[in-house]
């Protein structure tokens, strides 16, 4: 009969061990606490770096495959985990969706750096519990790019080929040949020239659109009109036939596009916004659509998500409403992003797509 208890304070692999000898010596009975831990995989694991996933559950078998198979191609020895019970203080890295299981940053005190998975960052920055001296990284993805130039171009070809009225013919039987536009005589302007707005507006002047468009700061880019500050937003405004919005959400873009703004649009605008919801006043925008301002609008983003099912946007014949789908970090490529960012962390070089917290970008 044993006399003693042992209380075994510890994780890792060697606290494991000890514990189990004294338990087969029946020396004692041998209480075990932060029993998890002690059996957790990523605690017996001698990976130097480990990471935790904080994206959507359900994207995890996916993002593990992918992600491990990244790690491999860098040459990066990480453990992975999606079990937010394992030891916060010993997550190097977290790769992070803002609407995923894990919302209080505060017990990952050694955390080196946050990946977003997501574009835009507004909703990950304005987490109270984000460390502020903690890298946090958004998600450029080749992927996430192409998805959203299908969408931009598509959208934009739509409207430049008057699809829907063409459905509505077609529905009505009507035969009524007329002649076709070519591209070259309607001017898209694109609000943000980011690494989204940027694809987007080379792939229309791809296809012969003049493109006119708007940053923060100052831009060069062959072939298109860049413009900036106020007045150039009135420039854009003025000559665009079609307008796209890949703006992020901040106190500066927050309903950019409102009744004033509108007004300085050219008559018949079609607005495409696949950016933040927040850049449009939305009740201005009705009625812009309603006064025959604005022809039509196609909406991928909004104030409020999922868009509330009594929002008058659904209902109305010149609204197109999809799902915020406009694009999506693709886990083949996004996942080869965060490895060359822990690469580039472990090795104390810059990260890239690194997050301007007082821009809020
Ligand atoms: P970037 O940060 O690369 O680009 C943002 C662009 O907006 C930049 O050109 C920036 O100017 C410009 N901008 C920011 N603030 C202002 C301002 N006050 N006035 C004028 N221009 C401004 O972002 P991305 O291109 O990667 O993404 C854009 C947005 O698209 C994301 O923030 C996200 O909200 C949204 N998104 C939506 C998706 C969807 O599925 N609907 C998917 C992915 C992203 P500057 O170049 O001077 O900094
Ligand atoms: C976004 C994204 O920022 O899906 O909207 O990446």
């Amino acid at each position: 009969m044993c006399e003693y208890v042992t209380l075994i304070v510890g994780d890792g692999l060697n606290t494991l061990l000890i514990a189990l000898l004294l338990k087969s010596l029946v020396i004692s009975h041998v209480v075990l606490t932060g029993l998890f831990h002690v059996g957790h995989p990523l605690s017996a694991s001698t990976a130097r770096i480990r990471a935790l996933y904080a994206g959507y559950p359900d994207r995890y078998p996916e993002y593990k495959i992918c992600l491990e198979e990244a790690f491999q191609e860098y040459k990066l020895d990480v453990a992975l985990t999606d079990d937010l019970k394992f030891y916060p203080s010993r997550v190097d890295y977290i790769i992070y969706s803002p609407r995923g299981p894990l919302q209080d940053f505060s017990p990952y005190i050694n955390a080196k750096a946050i990946f977003n998975l997501q574009a835009g960052a507004d909703d990950v920055a304005k987490n109270p519990t984000l460390p502020p001296s903690v890298p946090l990284a958004r998600m450029v993805d080749p992927g996430l790019r192409e998805g959203m130039v299908e969408y931009v171009v598509g959208h934009v070809l739509r409207y430049h080929l008057s699809m829907d009225q063409l459905w509505e013919k077609k529905n009505a039987r009507e035969w009524q040949p007329r002649g076709m536009p070519l591209a070259r005589q309607k001017t898209v302007g694109i609000l943000g020239l980011g690494e989204l707005g940027s694809c987007c507006a080379n792939a229309l002047v791809g296809l012969n659109f003049p493109v006119i468009g708007w940053s923060r700061s100052m831009k060069q880019m062959e072939g298109i009109r860049c413009c900036h500050g106020p007045d150039g937003l009135i420039s854009v405004l003025r000559a665009s036939d079609v307008l796209v919005l890949l703006l992020p959400n901040t106190k500066e873009t927050y309903h950019i596009l409102n009744r004033d703004n509108f007004k300085q649009c050219k008559k018949g605008v079609y607005i495409i916004n696949a950016g933040r919801g927040s850049s449009i006043a939305e009740d201005d925008l009705l009625e812009a659509i309603n006064d025959g301002t604005i022809s039509g609008a196609t909406l991928d983003v909004f104030q409020t998500e999922p868009l509330p099912r009594n929002h008058p946007f659904w209902r109305h014949p010149q609204v197109l409403v999809t799902p915020h789908i406009a694009a999506k970090s693709r886990p083949n490529s996004a996942s080869k992003v965060i490895a060359e960012n822990i690469k580039r962390a472990e090795s104390k070089r810059p990260l890239l797509y690194l997050v301007d917290r007082a821009a809020g970008y």
